[in-house]
């Protein structure tokens, strides 16, 4: 019988929220001693926990069918290769958000990347940084770093670097200044652009399908409230993202009704103070664990 494996970084800032995704899929593993391979108990769905840039390797290798990476590894990767078309990004998965900057010395009066036409980057992405700044006419040296890339200007090594921002803190801390925004990126899920056998595509269906699930599960909530039978138009409006409410009589009472929906959207307290002020009453919001289309 066919298996899926699926790579997650091991130990970093996805491996967290990549290995509770899998497990709000339904997915259960038996822990291996070695920890780098663990075995899918019900749904044959193995996982590889390996470093996060040797997964999109690993993908392009066909060592796995699919892996969690940010969007800036997988890119990076698929340049350094010349494989910009052989993974597809199935999902976005709405952790591990952050950008690729080009970031200067704030001693430095530079307002343009324009400016550094010429000049010395340090990176850990170089593929990725060489690509973005051809596309906006600028060839720059770069200096490849495994890590602590933003010291290389007070060191003297570099003028520049492009490296990953998420809070600025890492910039601030450096006395560096952002400049310009080259990438956005946040964690996916891809796999490699090719044919899988009838087998293998049916149970990769049939988890993106839990995986999509799980996501629209994360974002929606399910608003109960109660409402004047004369008000519930003017409040179904107000719920956001939801098209059909189900209105239900309430026992002991002809003008008010029960209001039940799944809002697909982020429902804060301005909506809820907006539903009260059409009416609506009893306002409960609850966070829904699963979700099926
Ligand atoms: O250890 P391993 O080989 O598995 O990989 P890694 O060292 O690349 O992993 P890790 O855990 O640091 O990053 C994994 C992925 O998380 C990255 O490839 C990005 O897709 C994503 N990510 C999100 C980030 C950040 N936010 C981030 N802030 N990756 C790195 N950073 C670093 C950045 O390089 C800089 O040093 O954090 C610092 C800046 O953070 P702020 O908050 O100070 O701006």
């Amino acid at each position: 019988m066919s298996r899926l494996r699926i790579a997650i970084q091991k130990s970093g800032r996805l491996s967290d929220k990549s290995l509770d995704l899998l497990k709000r899929s339904g997915l259960e593993f038996s822990r291996s001693k070695d920890k780098l391979f663990w075995y899918g108990k019900d749904f044959p769905v193995d996982l590889l926990l390996v470093r996060n840039d040797d997964i999109p390797r690993m993908l392009l290798d066909g060592v796995c069918d699919l892996g969690i990476v940010g969007e800036n590894i997988a890119y990076e990767v698929m340049l350094e290769r010349e494989a910009t078309s052989e993974l597809e990004c199935l999902k976005l998965l709405g952790f591990g958000q952050c950008h690729l900057s080009i970031a200067v010395p704030e001693s430095l009066s530079i307002e343009n990347s324009s400016e550094l036409q010429g000049k010395r980057i340090a990176t850990s992405y170089p593929a990725l940084t060489r690509h973005l700044l051809a596309r906006k006419g600028i060839t720059m040296q770069i200096s490849e770093l495994s890590g602590s890339v933003e010291i290389a200007p007070s060191l003297g090594t570099a003028d520049a670097i492009a490296d990953l921002v998420s809070t600025g803190t890492t910039l601030r801390a450096n006395h560096l200044v952002e400049l310009e925004v080259l990438y956005q990126s946040q964690a996916a899920l891809y796999r490699r652009s090719e044919k899988l056998s009838v087998d293998k595509q049916l149970l990769m269906d049939q988890l993106l399908a839990r995986i999509d699930g799980v996501l629209q599960a994360r974002k929606s909530k399910y608003v109960m409230l109660h409402a004047p039978r004369s008000a519930v138009t003017k409040i179904a409006a107000l719920l956001p993202g939801v098209e059909n409410p189900s209105i239900m009589p309430l026992e002991g009472t002809q003008n008010l009704v029960a209001v039940h929906a799944v809002c697909a959207e982020g429902v804060f307290w301005e909506h809820l103070e907006a539903l009260k002020a059409a009416g609506a009453s009893a306002i409960l919001v609850l966070p829904v664990e699963k979700m099926l289309a």
